[in-house]
């Protein structure tokens, strides 16, 4: 699992070059005598006084004049970590046990006047009915608030170039197939339908895997100045008797504006 971590998160390093797209970025530092810190990410000063918390430990605690951090909770699995700090992007990420091994070094970024919207809550989704085998079952502890998530969104009409993006700041426990195929859980036969987002009624986008930072572009088309985001959780596709909705968490929702991307060609 650890190995997979590192290779995702090379993966979101290049993006980060291209399109200042991610909300900070990790680096392992093996110097830091097992603490870690939170710094920014532009000006790479320690930040004192960053709030972190591991919401499903109920753990809590906050950055010393040197930015650094101790995590005194026993992680038995994958947990979201959270950071936030006034005048920063909350910022969140997945992290495991070898934390305590192997620090990190956090970089969080400026508020930016084009984030539109920002949720900085951890929500689950689901009806609280879970195998033991799923990934990070153990560790909901916020209730479920059903299968959907929904929020009414004002965005001001964008002008020529720009696009809006979802950006989802950590997800985890999600039980679908490909996350099953990355070894994401310990499920044997079965899986779920991914997590469908749905802006203004219409699909645009699927979570199909566990991991920080995933992004959904919205299309301009479909923008109005009111608009309805909603996200909804899937369900286990080999449960027939009744609808075994796939519990899931997701945490540090926000949407950006930024310069287009173009992909056609
Ligand atoms: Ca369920």
């Amino acid at each position: 699992m650890h190995k997979l971590f590192i290779a995702f998160l090379v993966f979101i390093f290049p993006s980060f070059a291209i399109a200042q797209t991610i909300s900070g970025n990790v680096r392992e530092d093996n110097f830091l005598n097992k603490k870690s810190v939170i710094i920014d990410s532009e000006t790479e000063k320690a930040i004192e006084g960053a709030k972190v918390y591991l919401p499903n430990y109920g753990f809590s605690t906050s950055t010393d004049k040197n930015g650094r951090f101790e995590l005194n909770a026993n992680i038995e699995d994958k947990a979201i970590l959270q950071v936030e700090k006034s005048g920063y992007r909350p910022f969140s990420i997945t992290v495991d046990k070898s934390i305590t091994e192997r620090p990190l070094k956090l970089g969080i970024e400026r508020l930016n006047a084009s984030d539109v919207f920002v949720d900085s809550g951890v929500y689950h989704l689901g009806d609280d009915v879970y195998s033991s085998n799923s990934a990070n079952c153990y560790q909901f502890k916020a209730k479920p608030i059903g299968p959907y998530y929904s929020k009414k969104i004002k965005i001001n009409k964008l002008t020529n170039g720009k696009q809006a993006v979802i950006v989802f700041g950590s997800v985890i426990g999600l039980d679908t197939k490909l996350a099953k195929e990355l070894g994401q859980n310990a499920i044997v036969s079965v899986y779920s339908s991914p997590v469908e987002i749905i802006f203004n009624g219409q699909k645009i986008g699927e979570l199909n895997m566990n991991g920080d930072n995933q992004q959904i572009v919205i299309p301009n088309g479909l923008i109005r100045g009111n608009n309805d985001l909603t996200i909804r959780t899937g369900k286990n596709l080999f449960q027939y008797n009744y609808i075994d909705y796939d519990d899931m968490e997701f945490a540090n929702l926000r949407i950006e504006v930024r310069d287009k991307v173009f992909a056609n060609k």
